[in-house]
C-alpha cells in the first residue's frame, strides 16, 4: 500500500472530504482502490471511534468520568489520584512537548500518528511512542470502567459470543494475557476492519495500533503503578477485580458506532 509522503492535515482532510482516521492512514491515493477491495488496512485505527475524535493537540487531560473513590474497595482512592492526576498528567505533558516543533505533524490524529511512528523525526520517535501511547491507553482505561460494570449489548455481544463463546471466556483471555505480559504493559481486545474480536498483549506504553495490532477497545493497564497500593505482587487479583468493573456497555457503544460491516 502506498504511502503518503508528507503527513496530511486536518484542514486537507476535511477540505477532500476524508474523515476516518483509518483513511488517513490508508493515505489518500489509495482510497479508491481501498474501497473497491474492502480490504483490511494494515496499520492503525479502524473506523470511526467517537472516542478518539474527541481530542486532539494540544492534548489536555481529561476529567475522571467518576470520583476517584468510586471503585473502592477494589481500586482504592489514592491510586486513582496518582495514576490520574501524576502519571496520565505526564504523559500528556510529555506528548505535547515532543509535538511542540513538529506542526506538520500536530493535526494528525493521535491514533495515525501512532501508526506511523516511523515516519517521525528520531529525536521525538520515542517520546511520542511512550507518551502518545501512555495519553491514548489511558483515556481508553477510565472510558471502559464503571463502578459495578455493565454487559456487552448488541453487536458487540454477538462478537463476544462469535470469537469467544461468551464473555467469560472472554474475561479469562483478557485475565491470561495480563498476566503473562512480563514487566510493564496493557492488555488488549481489539477488533480488525471486519469486526473481528481480539487479545493481545502489549509492552510498556505501546497500543495496538502500532503494529497494526488492530483497534482498541478494551484495554487493562498491568503496570504496577495500577495496582501496587492494593494488591502489590497480586496482578491476577487486580485483573479480576478491574475485570468486574468492566464497562461493557460503553464499549458496545463505540464498536456500534464504528459502523463494521
Ligand atoms: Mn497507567
Amino acid at each position: 500500500m502506498k504511502k503518503i509522503e508528507k503527513p496530511l492535515s486536518r484542514r486537507d482532510a476535511v477540505k477532500v472530504g476524508v474523515f476516518s482516521s483509518a483513511a488517513l492512514v490508508a493515505g489518500i491515493s489509495s482510497l479508491g482502490a481501498m474501497a473497491a477491495s474492502k480490504k483490511p488496512t494494515p496499520t492503525g485505527s479502524i473506523g470511526r471511534d467517537p472516542l478518539f475524535e474527541a481530542f486532539s493537540y494540544p492534548y489536555a487531560l481529561p476529567k475522571l468520568p467518576f470520583a476517584a473513590a468510586a471503585f473502592e474497595p477494589l481500586i482504592d482512592a489514592a491510586t486513582m489520584e496518582i495514576h490520574h492526576g501524576r502519571h496520565h498528567a505526564g504523559y500528556v505533558r510529555n506528548l505535547n512537548s515532543a509535538l511542540e516543533g513538529l506542526s506538520g505533524w500536530q493535526a494528525v490524529p493521535l491514533t495515525e500518528l501512532l501508526a506511523r511512528l516511523a515516519e517521525l523525526p528520531a529525536g521525538q520517535r520515542e517520546a511520542i511512542r511512550n507518551n502518545g501511547g501512555g495519553h491514548l491507553n489511558h483515556v481508553i482505561y477510565w472510558e471502559t470502567m464503571r463502578p459495578g460494570g455493565s454487559a456487552p449489548e448488541g453487536a458487540l455481544a454477538v462478537a463476544i459470543a462469535r470469537d469467544f463463546g461468551g464473555l467469560s471466556s472472554l474475561e479469562e483471555a483478557l485475565a491470561a494475557a495480563g498476566a503473562g505480559q512480563f514487566g510493564s504493559g496493557w492488555a488488549w481486545l481489539t477488533c480488525d476492519a471486519v469486526g473481528k474480536l481480539s487479545v493481545s498483549a502489549t509492552p510498556n506504553q505501546d497500543n495496538p495500533v502500532m503494529a497494526g495490532g488492530g483497534h482498541p477497545l478494551f484495554g487493562i493497564d498491568v503496570w504496577e503503578h495500577a495496582y501496587y497500593l492494593n494488591y502489590q505482587n497480586r496482578r491476577g487479583d487486580y485483573l479480576k477485580a478491574y475485570l468486574s468493573l468492566a464497562d461493557w456497555s460503553a464499549v458496545s457503544k463505540r464498536y456500534a458506532a464504528m459502523a463494521l460491516p
